[in-house]
């Protein structure tokens, strides 16, 4: 029998699904044909979530450390034992050290809408210090705010109208391969398609343009292309007059960037600014899908926030096909009847999860003597790992991971309590590539003696003596009360098709840009006063800020995108998968290879002062001179060799408090040498 569920997964498409179930089992996963968005087709990695769900590795019942910390040493125990003593540390903690002595962190192993907050209410009646869910999008959302508000940008399937396709900072074709189609559409029409990236990633390879641009210098190329197409004259006057403000002052600005500076600063031809200016200014419906690349850096909020400036200079949101996409979709509500703010102590602190690594080995006044991990596999996926690891390591932190399987962050646990997967949960999905809501029911009972999110903070907050309502509502309770009721996005939203299990298309017009924008004076704010507000440059600034740590003895780049086979840390479980992603390679250029006498296939080490990772060498024209490219986080306890956070930071982003995860200078050299040793 087939049934309907949702992909749950961290991915922009939020797919559709129907899965085959014959004896209590998951046999087989295919997309849903009848989804409008992802119409029936699934990635690589959703063909095996049948194996995913019914590893030999999962976690069934809950496990108790026996041996030293990070031994990996386990036994089972009973839930009820378990809960027990979890709820026993919370309040020996609290009593000795305080509340704010406990850290939660959570991301997003599940993006149901009720699992992924089931955890917040529970912390925030404890007075557990906080977290800031910095990890990923802060500084790619505060950036397009500056300039164009908040809100869902242009929808994906609206670029099937435009002439000139610009994918800025995405790697589409592996990690949003469903707007694939779309942009396919507006190519048979005739559409230019421009890769802007730092390396030859799948979708560049696909384009008809790569601009292989230096990572961090974003900026500095939208400057340069707004001198141009202002230059030529290839704005739209009338757009700028009604509906932007800080044009004189853009101008100014734009000056300053002729082709000769940007490529210098970006590492591209002069010819091929202008040749993407003119195409982009001349384009009758010109279109930009960015990424979360470009944020990745010290200055991506700036980086972003220049590139949205780009379609109202030449007035594309007014065309049919035109216009910006970052995120789609929306809450469905107010979450803070689910997360319940409100139950916090007001003077809580909160911890930025960037700085897991700062917080788990220096934090004091309390210092974290408790951490609760579920949905998230920190161990590897947090940057600068020597640190988490340190943290993590600590003999005086109880920590409790919830998960799947026996990850990297399990190693470190004190107890682990067995997650049920979204296969085996109700819950209610919104999507950042799309804009439908769909709700899935288990498809099969939890495996073994897992259990979801939501139960197993009812069932804590039960044994701490919370009593609030919040505490003991059901996962379609939380749905029917909270979740579908009269926000602008739910208007028109008919919940009893949701309740059936279809897609359900949320009140969101394909282009909101062409309704007005959401920023403080109501247009595209080239020159922003909040941003002056919060002692930032109010325009665009192409300034590049690199990795400032160590300075010229790592004189290479470094950037960690995501792996075609993995989601983040996750499928790493899945001996198949791993096998075809074989071991973690680290791209590098033919001449940054053959001056440190590297040939391909060779083990190599990559390091600077925060540490040092393995690596095959794969030498390509892929990357360019300088740069080191390491897809995907590999868990170091099954590659082994580090994992690449072992090399970035917890410096955090200009705008947004993010993480710069491609923003890092390193060096490397064959395993057999040492630093000293290397010859330029
Ligand atoms: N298969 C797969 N799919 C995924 C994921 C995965 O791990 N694997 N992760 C999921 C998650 S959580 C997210 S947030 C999304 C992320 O999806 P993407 O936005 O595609 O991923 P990013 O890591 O932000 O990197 C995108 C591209 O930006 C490039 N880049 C890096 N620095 C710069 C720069 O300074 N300028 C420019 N122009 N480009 C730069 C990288 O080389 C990369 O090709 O994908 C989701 N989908
Ligand atoms: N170097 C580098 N690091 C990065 C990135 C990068 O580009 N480069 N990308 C960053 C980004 S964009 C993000 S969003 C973060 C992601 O950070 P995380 O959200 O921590 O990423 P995942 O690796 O997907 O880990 C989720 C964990 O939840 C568990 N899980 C999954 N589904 C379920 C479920 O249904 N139930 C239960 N109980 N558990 C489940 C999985 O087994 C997995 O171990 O990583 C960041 N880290
Ligand atoms: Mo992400």
């Amino acid at each position: 029998m087939w049934k309907r569920a949702v992909c749950t997964k961290d991915c922009p498409d939020t797919c559709g699904l129907l899965v085959k179930v014959e004896n209590g089992r998951i046999v087989s996963v295919k997309g849903d044909p009848d989804h409008p968005y992802t119409t029936g087709f699934i990635c690589k990695k959703a063909g095996f979530f049948p194996e995913h769900i019914h590893s030999p590795k999962r976690i069934t019942t809950p496990l108790k450390r026996t041996g030293p910390k990070g031994s990996g040493r386990f036994e089972p125990m009973g839930w009820d034992e378990a809960m027990k003593e979890v709820a026993f540390r919370m309040k020996t903690v609290s009593s000795e050290f305080g509340p704010e002595a406990i850290l939660p962190y959570s991301f997003a192993g599940h993006m149901g809408l009720v699992h992924r907050h089931a955890g917040h209410a529970f912390f925030n009646r404890l007075g557990a210090s906080g977290l800031d869910y910095t990890i990923c999008g802060p500084a790619a959302s505060a950036g397009f705010e500056a300039s164009l508000g908040k809100g869902p940008s242009t929808e994906i399937q609206w670029a099937s109208q435009s002439d000139y396709i610009i994918i800025w900072g995405s790697n589409t074709l592996t990690t949003n391969v469903h707007a694939w189609p779309f942009f396919n559409k507006a190519r048979k029409a005739g559409a230019t398609l421009i890769v802007i990236d730092p390396y030859r990633n799948r979708t560049a390879q696909e384009a008809d343009v790569h601009v292989m641009i230096k990572p961090g210098t974003d900026a500095a190329l939208a400057l340069s292309m707004m001198h141009i197409i202002i230059e030529q004259d290839l704005i739209d006057h009338n757009f700028i007059a009604r509906k932007t403000i800080g044009f004189e002052k853009l101008n100014l600005r734009a000056a300053e960037y002729p082709p000769a500076r940007a490529a210098d600063i970006c590492g591209i031809s002069e010819e091929m600014i202008v040749r993407l200016a003119e195409g982009y200014g001349r384009a009758k419906a010109p279109y930009i899908r960015t990424g979360w690349g470009p944020a990745r850096q010290l200055k991506g909020g700036m980086a972003m926030r220049t590139i949205a400036l780009l379609p109202a200079l030449v007035g594309a949101f007014d065309k049919p096909g035109g216009g910006i996409t970052r995120s789609l979709g929306g809450a469905p509500s107010d979450l803070r009847a689910l997360t319940r703010p409100d139950l916090r102590p007001s003077s809580t602190r909160t911890v930025n999860m960037v700085e897991l690594g700062h917080a788990l080995t220096r934090l004091d006044n309390p210092p974290i003597k408790m951490l609760y991990v579920y949905l998230s596999n920190p161990a590897v996926v947090a940057p600068q790992s020597r640190d988490v690891l340190k943290g993590l390591a600590r003999e005086d932190l109880f920590v409790v991971v919830q998960e799947m399987f026996r990850t990297d962050t399990t190693h470190y646990a004190d107890i682990i309590l067995p997650g049920a997967s979204f296969l085996e949960t109700t819950d209610l999905y919104r999507a950042y590539g799309h804009n439908y809501i769909q709700m899935a029911r288990p498809v099969i009972p939890p495996v073994g003696q897992s259990r979801p999110t939501l139960a197993i903070f009812q069932d804590l907050a039960a044994r701490l003596g919370f009593k609030e309502d919040v505490f003991s509502l059901s996962e379609m309770n939380c749905i029917e009360n909270f979740l579908l009721d009269a926000s602008p996005f739910m208007e028109g939203v008919d919940a009893e098709m949701v309740k059936s299990g279809k897609p359900v298309r949320l009140n969101i017009p394909p282009n909101p840009y062409a309704h007005g924008f959401t920023t403080p004076s109501g247009k595209v704010e080239f020159f922003s006063q909040a941003m002056a507000d919060q002692g930032l440059d109010p325009l665009p600034d192409g300034e590049p800020l690199r990795d400032p740590d160590g300075g010229d003895r790592y004189p290479l780049e470094f950037i960690t995108p995501p792996h075609h086979l993995f989601l983040n840390s996750a499928f790493n479980e899945i001996n198949s998968i791993r096998e075809q992603a074989g071991p973690a390679k680290v791209m590098i250029h033919p001449e940054t290879a053959r001056v440190r006498s590297i040939t391909n296939g060779d083990p190599v080490r990559v390091f600077n002062d925060r540490g040092e990772c393995r690596f095959l060498a794969h030498v390509t024209n892929d990357t360019q001179a300088g740069l080191l490219v390491a897809e995907g986080l590999h868990w170091p306890s099954l590659s082994p060799g580090g994992g690449a956070n072992q090399l970035t930071s917890q410096r955090l982003t200009d705008m947004g408090n993010t993480c710069a995860f491609h923003c890092n200078r390193v060096e490397i050299a064959p395993l057999a040498m040492t630093t000293t040793s290397i010859t330029r």
